[in-house]
């Protein structure tokens, strides 16, 4: 389409004094160092800093910038927008799904305080701002098949909850006034359940699409938390990396909402299981399920409808389960040795 075309001839003309400064928060969660990679290629090793309350392995360290930022401390991070001289902020922190309801208070300290700190100081400082959201967004009363980008939102996680708080911030006449006034400029991409081999999620609903996959390589057998019948959206992480690059670089006219679906594949864990035993024909799986997941992932969405994205900004998916299945068995095959 033109907007996909529009896309790559901004991307390709960007010269040394227009490449962003960006900051990563959350980035040694399952997507931060994965989006650094990618961002550095295109904008120079020393433009990214990833940052998180913890200490990184030495390999994250020789990457790229890494600094220790705390989300709950606005001093703190406005400290490093202004020394810096950070011009994106890409907000990864979240606690997620099953944790947060195991810890609703932490949950709320988070996603919620934690995303009104970057708001305002986006705000102030006139940065381009990419928060994720996802299918939590969504809940019981929400369509399941396919989820529209707008429709009922009534999820039952605190994660959820924070994730729509998100969503309808910026549509606030104090947030329009400082899009208008100083250029805040607000993106958000609902993310089905990611799937990674290199890094691990925590504590979500869809982690054990991950966990699958080491243990059939690991042991030949999985202990699944979610039932057989199970049917989420999923996405491989090299296209959800490409889509928060792409729909980062958009430029901002080509953008007629600030908030897209982006859908790949749907899959059971008995579809995902049937696909690795193409592969490892011994792979048992077993069911024990946990009753707090289960009902999280029995509100969410089976497909979300993500037309808009594909029109607006371009947005192609790459990866569907077989090329999925391939993918992760080799690179855990392959690490493992
Ligand atoms: C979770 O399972 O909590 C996350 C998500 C879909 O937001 N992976």
């Amino acid at each position: 389409t033109s907007a996909a075309h529009g896309v790559r001839t901004h991307a390709s003309s960007c010269t040394d004094s227009d490449k962003p400064k960006v900051l990563i928060t959350g980035g040694l969660g399952q997507l931060g160092v994965g989006l650094a990679k990618s961002l550095r290629r295109r904008f120079g090793k020393f433009n990214v800093i990833l940052s998180d309350i913890r200490k990184p392995p030495n390999h994250v360290y020789k990457n790229g910038p890494f600094i220790f930022s705390d989300i709950l401390d606005y001093k703190n991070l406005r400290q490093i927008v202004v020394n810096n001289n950070i011009s994106w902020l890409v907000h990864y922190s979240a606690v997620l799904s099953a944790v947060g309801e195991h810890n609703v208070a932490l949950a709320k300290e988070v996603n919620i305080t934690g995303f009104h700190n970057i708001l305002d100081i986006a705000t102030e400082h006139g940065l381009r701002v990419f928060v994720p959201s996802t299918i939590s967004a969504l809940g019981p009363s929400s369509p399941k098949d396919p989820t529209p980008d707008l429709c009922v939102q009534r999820p039952r996680t605190i994660y959820g909850v924070s994730k729509v708080h998100a969503e309808l911030m910026v549509f606030s006449s104090h947030y329009q006034y400082y899009h208008q006034r100083y250029g805040l400029d607000f993106r958000c991409l609902r993310y089905p359940g990611i799937i990674s081999a290199d890094s691990q999620p925590g504590g979500g609903t869809t982690d054990y699409a991950v966990q699958i996959f080491h243990a059939a390589v690991k042991s030949g057998q999985f202990e699944c938390n979610l039932r057989s019948d199970t049917r989420l959206p999923m996405m491989y992480i090299d296209d959800c990396i490409r889509a928060t690059m792409e729909f980062l670089e958009a430029p901002e006219d080509a953008l007629v909402s600030r908030t897209y679906n982006i859908n790949a594949m749907s899959f059971t864990p008995q579809d995902l299981t049937r696909e690795i035993q193409k592969v490892l024909s011994d792979f048992k799986v077993t069911y024990n399920v946990d009753p707090v997941r289960q009902a999280i992932a029995d509100g969410w969405p089976k497909a979300l409808e993500d037309s808009a994205a594909r029109q607006d900004w371009g947005w192609r998916h790459e990866y569907n389960l077989p090329e999925l299945v391939q993918t992760m068995l080799t690179h855990i095959t392959l690490g493992n040795k």
